[in-house]
């Protein structure tokens, strides 16, 4: 099912011939009311004139997190004021956070992408969608539940935590689309199970959106098994907008961008040259729509790939893989590059650990310790040393033939690693200088 078949199923040449249509005026757009454009393209040495088609987005200058930063609170805005509807932001861990415009067109906007990314995961007017991101200046919540409320679904706006009250709603209203990040996910089913619910069999949910975070096909699985429900990964960020800038159609093979709100471009994130398709780099996005909070070319430093080909379920949309990590994520472990989501597919095929896990960075001497901590499920004999000690081998085993990486692993006591009711922390960097 789609939510605008005009667009959707629209030719790949149509397709590129409104991105072209929309670059052109978006160009123009930014010089003439964003100072910080103006002046990026006059020392690129470029006028808005010299942009014919998307053939030419690479003549453009990179926009980066900085950028935004430098420009807090609205240097960045195009629009004034009274134009603007909606501001969400998210915290800087270091510096200023970066703040974002909608004005209410961009609200229609990001509600029908959302809504797209529902109706593909089996949303209609009869749906009861959960909306179990959190609320507030975080985007998941809000373009959830406008993504929601566009199609005429009706929205829970139970915002994240609360996990038992998640649980009765999921039962009580018959909530048949979960929203919320994948470990919160698993949370919620973990804890349903405890509370003696068979979810698969006892709740009518049939679909969880899950995004925000990066999820392993095994996490994956382990979601879908214990819910009993299909998963559809949906991928977004506050800068270029908030959930819905690409999503999993049932055939989970790939997410699909909004292509005529977004041009999405791969490049190597060292030469920042554009990558091959179907090779890995990072994602860069150009809003093609945006009043409020345009950008050309954000390197959202998340790393993933295009997938060449249309779909089998008949979008044309341009198709980028799931993330795998984002650029500051990635651990060098004696000099190979890994990323959690890696490391949660190789534990998450073992059936005695649950995918909760910590890796924790420590300094030895000059070098840098990976510590793995992970938790066994809740009937596994922990107090069979021989058994332990089996499960321990096994899985630094696996992590070394699979990612060539030395960890050093060790078992925890089911419930004792610490869940997350919307963005996991996977990594604890104890090394020193860090904390
Ligand atoms: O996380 C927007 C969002 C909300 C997306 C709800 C999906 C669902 P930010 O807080 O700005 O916005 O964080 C954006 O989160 O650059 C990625 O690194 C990561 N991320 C978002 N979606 C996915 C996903 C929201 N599906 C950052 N898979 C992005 C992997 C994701 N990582």
């Amino acid at each position: 099912m789609y939510y605008q078949p005009e667009i959707e199923t629209m030719s790949e040449e149509n397709l590129r011939d409104l991105q072209s249509e929309r670059l052109k005026e978006l160009v123009a757009y930014v010089y003439e009311r964003i100072p910080f454009y103006h002046q990026a393209f006059d020392e690129a040495g470029i006028s808005p004139e010299d942009i014919k088609s998307i053939d030419d987005i690479a003549r453009l200058p990179f926009t980066v997190k900085q950028d935004l930063r430098d420009g807090y609170p609205f240097k960045m805005f195009a629009v004034e004021n009274d134009e603007v509807v909606r501001i969400h932001s998210s915290s800087g861990t270091t510096g200023n956070a970066t703040v974002v415009g909608y004005t209410e067109q961009d609200l229609v906007n990001w509600g029908d992408c959302v809504a797209r990314a529902l109706v593909a995961a089996g949303a209609s007017t009869k749906s009861t969608v959960q909306v179990a991101y959190g609320y507030g200046l975080f985007t998941g919540g809000l373009g959830a539940h406008r993504g929601g409320e566009a199609i005429g679904c009706t929205v829970i706006p139970i915002s994240s935590g609360n996990t038992r009250r998640q649980i009765q709603l999921l039962d009580d209203f018959n909530t048949d689309i979960l929203c919320c990040t994948p470990s919160y996910a698993l949370h919620i089913a973990e804890s349903a199970l405890e509370e003696g619910y068979k979810p698969a069999d006892d709740l009518q949910v049939s679909a969880a959106v899950l995004g925000a975070e990066p999820c392993s096909e095994g996490m994956r699985n382990e979601i879908e098994e214990k819910l009993g429900l299909k998963v559809h990964d949906i991928y977004g960020l506050s800068e270029v907008m908030g959930p819905g800038v690409a999503w999993e159609c049932d055939k989970q093979q790939g997410l699909h961008v909004c292509d005529d709100h977004f041009l999405v471009e791969i490049i190597d994130p060292d030469t920042l040259e554009p990558v091959e398709d179907g090779q890995w780099g990072e994602a860069v996005f150009t809003t093609l729509t945006k009043q409020a909070s345009p950008l050309i070319r954000y390197r959202t430093r998340d790393i993933t790939r295009i997938i060449k080909g249309r779909c089998a379920c008949g979008r044309a949309l341009t198709r980028i893989d799931r993330i795998a990590g984002r650029t500051d994520d990635m651990l060098i472990i004696r000099g190979v590059n890994v990323f959690p989501s890696q490391i949660e597919e190789v534990i998450t095929q073992f059936e005695e650990i649950t995918a909760q896990y910590e890796i924790i960075l420590k300094s030895k001497g000059s070098l840098d310790h990976v510590e793995l901590h992970v938790e066994t499920v809740p009937d596994f004999p922990f107090d069979e040393v021989r058994k332990l000690e089996a499960l321990k081998k096994d899985i630094a085993r696996e992590l070394k033939s699979n990612l060539q990486v030395a960890v050093e692993v060790k078992i925890v006591e089911p419930k004792t690693i610490g869940r997350s009711e919307g963005k996991a922390k996977r990594i604890i960097d104890m090394r020193e200088g860090r904390q």
